[in-house]
Formats: structure tokens, C-alpha cells, sequence
């Protein structure tokens, strides 16, 4: 299970503003909670910088990087976003977040992905959007799996994100989720799937609840990464008890290492 913590985004308004004033002890901080808590990689985007994405992408990967010495998930559209983030990154095996089946995005990522070699998010999208149903997604995640295998890019580096849109905005979006994943993990086994878990809750109250249930629906269905807000203690404790749950954690070392360094609260 790979967990990728989402907390260093300029969409979120408190790191927006650590962002724009440059407040690298705020950054730092963050960085450090999420380590702390579990997560193995550190999502990157500071997108609502329009304009000046790359300088901002740049101050942030280096004070994260003071700050731990976790591998980073660079997390923008924009390819030059991404190939000057990538000069900075001094931990190997980087994450790329994203690359899709949109021609020109593709087309500018894929050297990258190989210069590096990097890990890849690619996205089940194409130049006609984001489908609706998991059929369309597995058609494009297909296509994709193999262009970037053909090209020398290991299956196991792959990783493949349904979109997960909000379930406020349309009551299939979780339900074409599960679908895709289940069909993603049979058709390409040495490949994985990750999402953005947080968009499921967008709109609707008590979001954590549906981040938690959500978890384990897709996490049963099959989902073997999450980008995730690692400090919320009852979502990591779910996901230990999931791992073990569903036979993928032997003799429960996951749980109680976890449970050893507290990740997780609940009633005893
Ligand atoms: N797939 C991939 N990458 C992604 C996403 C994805 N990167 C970005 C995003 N989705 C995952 N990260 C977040 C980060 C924050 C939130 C959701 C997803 C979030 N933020 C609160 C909000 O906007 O309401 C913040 C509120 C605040 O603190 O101001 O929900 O799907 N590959």
C-alpha cells in the first residue's frame, strides 16, 4: 500500500497562504506531521499559483526536501511544472503525478517519466475528458499500459487513477470507481491504482466519514495507493485494520507496528 500525503496543495487555504508569504517552517511542519503519521511519498501542487507555478513548485520541493527525506509526488498538468520540479528532487524514484491519455500531456511526460525513472499516476483520461463508466476507463488505461511499456516504462511504476469525481455531483461516481479498479487489478496484476481519496467527500458534510467509508470500499475492490491526508488518525487505523482485514498484511505486522507507534486512536 502506497500512501502519498495530500497536505502540501495550495488548494488548501492554510498552506496557500504558507505558500504565497514563503513560510517554509509552516511547509516543514506539514511535511513532517505526514512522515510522522505514515506517508511514503509527499504530493506537491501548488496549481492555484497560475503564472507562477514553476517558481512556487520550486521553493516548495526544496523546503520539503529540508525538511524530509521523503521521495515527493510532483502533482501538476504542466509538463515544465513538472521537468524543473524534477531538477531539484535529490530522492530517487519520484513520482509523477500526472500523465494521461491526452496526446500532447502524454507526448511531453513520457520522456520524463524515463529520464527519471520515475513512478507515474496515469490518469484514465484522454482528450475527450473524463469518462463516466469504468469500461471507458479500462479501454484508456489499456491503451496507455501500453505506450508507456513500449517505450521501457515497468508496469510495476505504473500507477493507475480512476478519477474519483465527488459523489455529490453524481451518484454513479463511486460505484464506476470500484468497477474500474476491479477490472484495472485483473487485467494488468503487476500494475497499481491510486486516487485522490478526498474528491469522493467534495461537497458534502463531515467529509472524513466519506473518505473512511470510501477507503474501504476501494481498498477491498482492489486499490493499492492513496493520495490521503495522513494526520487524520481514524482514516489510518482504517486502513491498517483493511490491510489486514483482506489478507494482505502477514501476521498482522502492519497493524501492530502501527498500532506500537500510535498512528491510529480509537476506544482501546
Ligand atoms: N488524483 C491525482 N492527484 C490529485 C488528485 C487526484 N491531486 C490533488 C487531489 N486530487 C488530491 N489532493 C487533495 C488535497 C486536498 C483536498 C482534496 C484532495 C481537499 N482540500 C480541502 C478542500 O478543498 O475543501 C481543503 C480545505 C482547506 O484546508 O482549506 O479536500 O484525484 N492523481
Amino acid at each position: 500500500m502506497l500512501i502519498v500525503g495530500e497536505l502540501i496543495n495550495s488548494s488548501r487555504k492554510a498552506m496557500q497562504e504558507a505558500i504565497a508569504g514563503y513560510d517554509a517552517e509552516f511547509v516543514m511542519a506539514v511535511a513532517r506531521a505526514q512522515r510522522e503519521k505514515g506517508a511514503a511519498y509527499l504530493d506537491i501542487n501548488c496549481g492555484t499559483f497560475v503564472g507562477e507555478e514553476t517558481a512556487r513548485m520550486e521553493w516548495l520541493v526544496d523546503t520539503v526536501q529540508q525538511a524530509v527525506g521523503l521521495p515527493l509526488c510532483l502533482d501538476s498538468p504542466d509538463p515544465a511544472v513538472l521537468a524543473a520540479a524534477l531538477r531539484r528532487v535529490k530522492q530517487p524514484k519520484p513520482m509523477i503525478n500526472s500523465i494521461s491519455g491526452e496526446e500532447g500531456r502524454f507526448t511531453a511526460v513520457l520522456p520524463l517519466v524515463l529520464e527519471y525513472g520515475a513512478k507515474v499516476i496515469a490518469l484514465c483520461m484522454d482528450d475527450g475528458g473524463i469518462p463516466k463508466t469504468a469500461g471507458e476507463r479500462l479501454l484508456i488505461a489499456e491503451r496507455l499500459l501500453k505506450r508507456l511499456t513500449a517505450a521501457g516504462v515497468p508496469q510495476q511504476d505504473v500507477y493507475f487513477d480512476p478519477l474519483v469525481q465527488p459523489v455529490s455531483t453524481s451518484e454513479e461516481a463511486g460505484t464506476a470507481v470500484l468497477q474500474a479498479i476491479t477490472a484495472m487489478r485483473e487485467s494488468f496484476p503487476q500494475a497499481h491504482c491510486i486516487c485522490g481519496l478526498s474528491n469522493i467527500s467534495f461537497g458534502l458534510p463531515n467529509r472524513k466519514l466519506l473518505n473512511r467509508v470510501f477507503l474501504l470500499q476501494t481498498q477491498a475492490a482492489g486499490m493499492d495507493g492513496y493520495i490521503l491526508d495522513p494526520t487524520d488518525d481514524r482514516l489510518m487505523g482504517a486502513l491498517f485494520a483493511g490491510q489486514a482485514l483482506l489478507g494482505r498484511d502477514k501476521y498482522c505486522l502492519g497493524y501492530l507496528s502501527a498500532h506500537r507507534k500510535g498512528l491510529y486512536k480509537e476506544n482501546g
